[in-house]
């Protein structure tokens, strides 16, 4: 039997790229996707035809199971005696009654498959006739569609567990008149701040209040998370600019996507990101902060990849591939950084009832516990392969300060359970008191730095959040020193002040000495500047809460209107270059921790204690509001959702 020629039929119906280029013959470069797309069209097409050539042209096997479909009956025989063909074991009756028919159903078969290949090349022409534009629009909307498939696999929802007693979200205007305009004031500049970062810098991480547009940092990669937006959140929340929190919401939950191909830092994006949806969720009660907040959870937990578990200090949020900053010490990673997961951490546990981040902060916590400590100090640096300590740099400033903030909060917000926390702080602040802290000779109370067995008589302007630290711990501390706690606290609170108090612009530097004769104030020109930065107002903020000393407003305020003065533009916040200096130069740069920590403490400072009371609500590092886990303590055995 003879095969009629389809193949070369369709070779020459179909000049794939002829047809396709030829379509187009001016746009070749910049018709990629859509040559792509016409090519596949024409390639599904081309297989469509193999397809039929492949089942229903004539050679001897395929022929033969056709045949059954004409009525001729496959039996399996060898024998060929009877004048039938002995084809591949079945032998064909009846060859000779029917051949005509045979031909007949063949040639339909034949017009089959050739109307077929007629019709999948009319459709790819019909593609073709298409505008370049219609096309895209064609393939975005499948991709749309595989989005949204995604999507909704991700928002599976998590198990429901016991809310915790979220007291104190709303609270009474103050009823002093004056505290009720101070507070206005910090509402205005929330405003003004929010305002200028979504005309300008809408989805960027941060603004440029200046130069008016985007601005990142490498903290962030080179992602468009909207840093800004997330962090604001809660803060537009409790200052009742519900509308402003909306649209953050819904920018969140239309745009925040963390499949992209980004280096960013655990730490950070923990602190500002997960701390600042799983604040919002709580607030407000909407499950989409909840469920990016777990959807982000799972692309940082490949940093905790290594030989140790200590997590490396950057992750790739597509690849999962980690590493640690060039500049630290041999490699390592920094003790501020794996050392600020446990809250957020123990609050995923709690809200997804998966253990796996809990036990991913529980192993860091051991590992510590396990490893000598030269003066009974953590060094800021740990090698996350070999797991030994890197430079014995110690520090209450940058690279240690929230390591220490998170072992008190991990007891607190575990409603004090978490003792385990305690102690390793309460030991911790002895050996910082009995090494790091002295006084001045002209009084002042200072956290210095310990380096290689020498203190550095410098203090950050990072390290002055202790204050507040230690005032917050003081109630619970060992052999009952609430007083001296306390008495610390107000006293680091005032070197603080002094910092502020002894510059031109009445705005901190951002490290100062108390040195050669000089006291709290910077010397170097690279410690000069103040970039919007929260930890003196936070100190004031505790220290008001627990005094309710008067100077602690007076402080605050100072700072707000010098804020204000010096740091406002059109265009929003930025950073001061030299505080010392009465024409300072700007930095151009809206920080996202000014929305999120600057400006919400000095709301909570002119607003009354009822708003997110401190026996009920715990602030992460980037002042984000955790509520206290009544029931799920740290062994998390009053979650029922736990598995
Ligand atoms: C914030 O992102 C956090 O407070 C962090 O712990 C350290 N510093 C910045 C603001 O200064």
């Amino acid at each position: 039997m003879t095969t009629p020629a389809l193949l070369p039929l369709s070779g020459r119906r179909i000049p794939p790229l002829n047809l396709g280029t030829a379509s187009f013959p001016h746009h070749r470069a910049t018709l990629r996707l859509s040559e792509k797309f016409i090519l596949l069209l024409i390639l599904s097409a081309f297989i469509t035809l193999c397809f039929g050539a492949f089942f229903f042209l004539p050679d001897s096997s395929k022929h033969k199971r056709f045949d059954l479909g004409l009525e001729d009956v496959l039996i399996p025989h060898v024998d060929t005696s009877k004048g039938g063909k002995n084809l591949g074991g079945y032998l064909i009756h009846g060859q000779g009654h029917d051949e005509h028919r045979h031909r007949e159903e063949e040639e339909r078969l034949r017009n089959k498959i050739r109307a077929d290949h007629e019709k999948a090349l009319e459709e790819a022409k019909e593609k073709l006739k298409k505008s370049r534009d219609e096309i895209r629009a064609e393939i975005q909307t499948e991709k749309n569609k595989v989005a949204q498939e995604m999507k909704k696999k991700d928002s599976k929802p998590l198990p429901p567990v016991p809310v915790p007693n979220l007291i104190g979200i709303n609270s009474e205007d103050p009823t002093d008149k004056d505290i009720r305009e101070k507070r206005d004031k910090i509402k205005e500049m929330m405003k003004h701040a929010w305002e200028n970062y979504r005309q300008y810098g809408w989805g960027h991480n941060e603004l440029k209040p200046i130069a008016r547009k985007g601005h990142s940092t490498n903290i962030f990669g080179n992602s468009q998370m909207g840093a800004t937006i997330v962090d604001a959140l809660d803060t537009l929340y409790i200052m009742g600019l519900h509308d402003e929190f909306r649209e953050g919401q819904d920018w969140i939950d239309k745009n925040l996507d963390f499949s992209v191909n980004s280096e960013v830092s655990v730490f950070e994006v923990n602190i500002r990101f997960i701390g600042g949806l799983l604040a919002a969720y709580y607030l407000s009660g909407q499950e989409v902060f909840k469920l990016k907040a777990v959807q982000l959870a799972g692309k940082l937990l490949p940093a905790f990849n290594t030989p140790t578990g200590i997590p490396w200090a950057m992750v790739n949020l597509k690849s999962g591939v980690g590493r640690n900053w060039g500049w630290a010490s041999a490699g390592s990673s920094i003790l501020a950084e794996f050392g600020t997961l446990h809250m957020e951490f123990v609050h995923l546990s709690y809200l997804t009832g998966d253990p796996v981040y809990y036990n991913k902060v529980m192993h860091i916590r051991k590992l510590l516990q396990k490893m000598d400590r030269p003066n009974g100090l953590y060094p800021n640096y740990l090698n996350p392969r070999t797991g030994r300590w890197g430079q014995h740099h110690t520090s209450v400033g940058g690279l240690g300060d929230s390591f220490y903030e998170y072992l008190l909060k991990a007891w607190l917000m575990s409603d004090k359970m978490d003792t385990e926390a305690r102690k390793m702080y309460d030991d911790a602040i002895e050996a910082i008191e009995k090494h790091l802290i002295r006084k001045s000779n002209g009084g002042l109370t200072y956290i210095g730095e310990w380096k290689n067995g020498h203190l550095e008589r410098k203090m950050g302007h990072l390290t002055c959040f202790a204050g507040g630290m230690f005032a917050l711990g003081a109630d619970g501390s060992r052999d009952d020193k609430a007083g001296h706690y306390l008495q610390l606290g107000a006293e680091i609170a005032h070197t603080c002040h002094e910092s502020y108090d002894r510059t031109t612009l009445k705005l901190g530097p951002e490290a100062f000495k108390f040195d050669g004769g000089l006291e709290a104030v910077a010397v170097r020109q690279n410690e000069k500047y103040y970039i919007l930065r929260p930890e003196v107002i936070e100190t004031y903020w505790y220290m008001w809460r627990f005094t309710h000393d008067p100077k602690y407003r007076q402080w605050g305020w100072e700072a707000a209107q010098a804020i204000d003065k010096y740091c406002r533009v059109s265009g929003g916040f930025s950073g001061v270059k030299d505080v010392y200096s009465s024409s300072p130069a700007y930095d151009d740069v809206q920080q996202s921790f000014f929305l999120a920590e600057t400006l919400k403490y000095l709301y909570l400072l002119f607003s009354n204690d009822d708003l997110l009371p401190l026996d009920n609500w715990v602030f992460n590092t980037e002042a984000h509001p955790l509520p206290v886990l009544h029931l799920a303590n740290t062994t998390l055995s009053g979650n029922p959702a736990y598995r």
